[in-house]
């Protein structure tokens, strides 16, 4: 485009002035606010392709709404369940720094909110600045729960490009006429691959080129001469989209929440979990015509996919008139040409456009070195069909997908609970394999046998690991992109390429100085990728494909970083235990009353008397290594139900934060475990399925004590 080029000159010259004016006033850091939300998740009628249905939604609008936030805001949203499936809501992208109990994921950082109950989102946007989104994580709800998630940058503090006129959420979503819940059962049973939406939507309209949907068309109305920051969110469940703006190009500032060189683009490519802020400039002059904005699939894979087009409508204001609208029915409609479904050599080129910022106030911070390399294959594969049923997947089988050959199998109680409170065993294994335990040649003729196993593995990090992950595809059923999404962390894109991932001859590629820095990649269709990442976040962090249906086939694994040794090194207990001061004694209470109910229930063990804010070891026992084991005890009531599934109530009445006996046995040969502390919390289990605590006779604490003393030390 001939208006490209002096655009950009002029945004480096920009850039650079505001890169002066930022570094004039270097700590303008404000603490944040608290932003609440309440989130009613209720059933709604809606009207889509002449076809009504009712759907799942937060306060009852489709897409949902809007969090905003600064950046270093804390955001509070109270998640209450009014319908009748169970419920999370996953914030994409959002780094949850400490705050893992509220990244969202059933059964891996939570117990699902189960109907008329309510959980508390509660987390601090740290260093992230742009668009994310928040969406629904169990099952396919999240077809129509999502919203998106607008961080500003802190106030006083400008965006390093053209200060936007407007700004405006673009929500690229999938809609199904028929119950999306039902559909993915179904598939699950018969093995087959799930059916394809009905149509794409731009911020939950289908637009114009579909059936009884011109009414439906999202219209992006601008002034001439102003600059818009378009904030692009794909929130499809299983589609990768190429998105174009006729006539127009547009300038990529940003991506997952990172701002990025500026580069010019007439076409994008954004997968599920991608998010991207673009600068869109209206021209100069009224233009006397409409144009399209549209967005069709990027389809690698063998099975079939919905190849219909949404398409949203660019209009300019008439500065001569008064009601556009009125005027704009009569306009030339001119339409975007997108790439060809399967191009992935575009593909290819435009990832590879993508770069940090990496300036000293947004610098790319790179992992230079690496403490522990892991190549993990992605794709498909099939399992078995069980006797006495006809199956639908390849060859009368059912349909699978995995990481390194190991399809996720979904645990019945949170993983970070179990974790958190030394209930893992026969949750999960600390065993996911670093390589493929079988090579073979991953872009090459697949193997014959192409079944998976199952199991719920999960590699271990001591804090601060530096890690360096390749994931190649496979071409077992088909070469395919899959988009990879990482919880808890953002990643750096180091390296990307086609065939097999060569350790030899790669690595020398690898661009470690201004790679771009996101938190879903897609691993190209018969290629590889290389990401970085520093493991500073303790808690479980889910990986998975985020095309909702290789999710259900089991694309998905988990990372559990450990504590470091510092107090803020380490994960808070989940929210409704919290720890609490522990009492002064300045401020007498009521001292005739325990506030300690597991103290008269139980008997046996000592009340705390300590009035420090310290905790004190109350129970010290030498280990043979030379470290020590103590517990803790907190007087705090629950303050807040929590969902519960599977934790096991101890004896206390309460629940142990003990060391993860899974995780320690993982890095027992190369680990020395020092202080181990056991704390004692009281938990308020909201959901029907914990066990009722029997009232036989109470082990001993000390017993306990000693069985984890002996692991631990
Ligand atoms: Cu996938």
């Amino acid at each position: 485009m001939g208006s490209s080029s002096s655009p950009s000159c002029l945004l480096v010259g920009v850039f650079l002035f505001l890169a002066v004016v930022v570094s004039a006033f270097p700590s303008v850091v404000q603490a944040g606010i608290t932003r609440h939300y309440q989130f009613d998740v209720e059933m709604a009628n809606v009207t889509r392709l002449c076809s009504t249905k009712s759907i799942v939604t937060v306060n009852g609008q489709f897409p949902g709404p809007r969090i905003v936030a600064r950046e270093g805001d804390r955001v509070a949203v109270r998640v209450i369940n009014h319908v009748p499936y169970n419920v999370t809501i996953h914030w994409h992208g959002v780094r949850q720094l400490r705050s893992g109990w509220a990244d969202g994921p059933a059964y891996v950082t939570q117990c699902p909110i189960p109907t008329g109950r309510s959980y508390v989102y509660n987390f601090t946007i740290v260093g992230q600045r742009g668009t994310l989104f928040w969406h629904a994580h169990i099952s396919w709800l999240r077809a129509t729960l999502y919203g998106p998630i607008i961080i500003l940058p802190q106030l006083g503090v400008p965006y390093p490009f053209t200060k936007p006129y407007r700004e405006v959420p673009v929500i690229f979503g999938e809609w199904w006429k028929a119950d999306t819940e039902a559909i993915i059962h179904q598939a699950l049973q018969t093995g087959g691959g799930p059916n394809v939406s009905d149509a794409y939507t731009i911020n939950g309209l289908p637009g114009p080129l579909y059936n009884c949907s011109a009414k439906d068309t999202f219209k992006l109305k601008v002034k001439p001469g102003k600059t818009y920051l378009l904030r692009l969110i794909n929130a499809a469940l299983n589609d990768e989209l190429f998105f174009s703006i006729a006539n127009h190009t547009v300038t990529v500032v940003d991506v997952d929440g990172v701002y990025v060189k500026p580069f010019d683009a007439e076409t994008l490519l954004i997968t599920p979990g991608q998010t991207t802020n673009v600068l869109l400039h209206a021209k100069p002059y009224y233009p006397n015509a409409m144009f399209f904005m549209t967005a069709r699939p990027y389809a690698t894979g063998s099975g079939t996919f919905d190849n219909s087009t949404v398409a949203a409508v660019l209009e300019y204001q008439n500065p001569s008139r008064s009601s556009p609208a009125v005027f704009a029915k009569n306009l030339p409609l001119h339409k975007p040409t997108l790439p060809a479904f399967n191009d992935t050599s575009f593909a290819a080129n435009f990832t590879g456009r993508l770069r940090s910022l990496a300036t000293a106030r947004f610098p790319a911070n790179v992992p230079q070195t690496v403490d522990r390399r892991f190549l993990f294959t992605v794709g498909l594969g099939t399992s078995p069909c069980p006797k006495n049923q006809t199956c639908q997947g390849p060859n009368g089988t059912k349909f699978s997908a995995t990481v390194n050959n190991i399809s996720f199998a979904s645990p019945t109680t949170a993983l970070l609970q179990a974790h958190f409170f030394g209930q893992s065993r026969n949750v999960y294994s600390p065993d996911f394999p670093v390589v493929p335990l079988m090579p073979f040649n991953y872009t090459g003729t697949p193997p014959n046998n192409t079944l998976v196993s199952n199991g719920t593995k999960l590699v271990v990090l001591p804090f601060n690991t530096s890690v360096e992950l390749v994931m190649q595809d496979t071409s077992i059923l088909g070469t395919e992109s899959h988009p990879l999404h990482l919880h808890g962390y953002n990643f750096f894109v180091v390296g990307q390429g086609f065939g097999n991932y060569d350790p030899a001859k790669d690595p020398a590629k690898f661009n470690l100085v201004d790679p771009a820095e996101r938190n879903t990649v897609g691993v190209p269709a018969g290629g590889w990728v290389a990401i970085r990442f520093s493991a500073d976040n303790p808690g479980v962090w889910f990986m998975h494909c985020h095309f909702d249906a290789h999710m259900s086939w089991g694309l998905k694994m988990a990372w559990l970083v450990l504590d470091g040794e510092l107090p803020n090194q380490k994960l808070p207990p989940p929210p409704g235990l919290s720890v609490g001061s522990p009492r002064r004694s300045v401020a007498p209470r009521r001292p005739r009353r325990s506030p300690l109910p597991w103290r008269s229930a139980r008997g046996g063990l000592p009340p705390r008397t300590d009035t420090s804010t310290r905790p004190t070891w109350r129970s010290s026992s030498p280990c043979p290594r030379g470290g020590r084991l103590a517990y803790e005890l907190y007087p705090v009531p629950a303050q807040q139900e929590v969902p519960c599934c599977g934790i096991r109530r101890s004896p206390m009445s309460g629940y142990f934060h003990p060391p993860d006996n899974e995780a320690f046995s993982a890095l027992a040969p190369r680990r020395k475990v020092l202080d181990v502390t056991v704390v004692l919390y009281q938990i308020r289990c909201a959901s029907p399925d914990v066990p009722v605590m029997k009232k036989s006779t109470p082990r001993r604490q000390s017993m306990n004590l000693e069985s984890r003393a002996r692991f631990s030390c």
